[in-house]
């Protein structure tokens, strides 16, 4: 994507029903079945972001936005991730409060080789539990998340009945250090960790 405008939310057309989330300032990441894995690719790579008007930043992020776009899925849905490193230096990812086998827990140099730049590693697991989880780099991880390398990843009840709502609205907020009159973020602020995520339910 190109711009950070908000997208109406995605409707499941294939794998278990479910009523997608609105992401403010975003969108999800559209996925395809491929028998019964539900597959996604995020490409980690730089991007620029005009954070308010005439301000531009030079961030990393995914598939040309930062945040990252939602993943979406269901409770017992089995996902395969594609990642595609287009950074300029290793990366990998990270699926922070997922149940998952410890292969797949994305820490470069301790459970996995750290992804090199041009190539693509692909995470495969099973989705456990539902809830409000994020994903973000476990490789260089204070820098490439100073730099804004982070996304949601909601997994929804496997009954779209369960404490179903009406709208649903996930935002992230992040804070940069960017110094007036320069791009970059200055990523040894990073170590005053400021991130929040919400994800704002509204019953009927
Ligand atoms: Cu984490």
């Amino acid at each position: 994507m190109t711009d950070a405008s908000t997208q109406a939310p995605l409707v499941p057309t294939s794998g278990p029903d479910y009523q997608p989330v609105a992401t403010l300032n975003g969108w999800t990441l559209p996925w395809r079945m491929n028998g019964d894995w539900k597959e996604f690719h995020l490409v980690a790579e730089p991007v620029e972001r005009e954070l308010a008007p005439g301000m531009k930043a030079y961030l990393w992020g995914y598939n040309g936005q930062s945040p990252g776009p939602t993943i979406e899925a269901v409770e017992g849905d089995k996902v395969r991730i594609f990642v595609t490193n287009k950074l300029p230096e290793n990366t990998t990812i990270h699926w922070h409060g997922q149940r998952l086998p410890n292969g797949m827990d994305g820490v470069g140099g301790l459970n996995q080789p750290h992804i090199p730049p041009g190539k693509t590693y692909v995470y495969e697991f099973l989705l456990r539990r539902s809830g409000t989880y994020m994903y973000h780099p476990h490789s260089d991880e204070m820098v490439q998340m100073a730099m804004g390398m982070m996304g949601f990843f909601v997994v929804h009840p496997k009954d779209p009945a369960f404490r179903r709502v009406a709208r649903d609205f996930v935002f992230l907020l992040n804070a940069f250090d960017i110094e007036a009159g320069s791009y970059v973020p200055k990523v040894n602020t990073m170590l005053d960790f400021n991130l929040w995520c919400w994800n704002s339910r509204v019953f009927p």
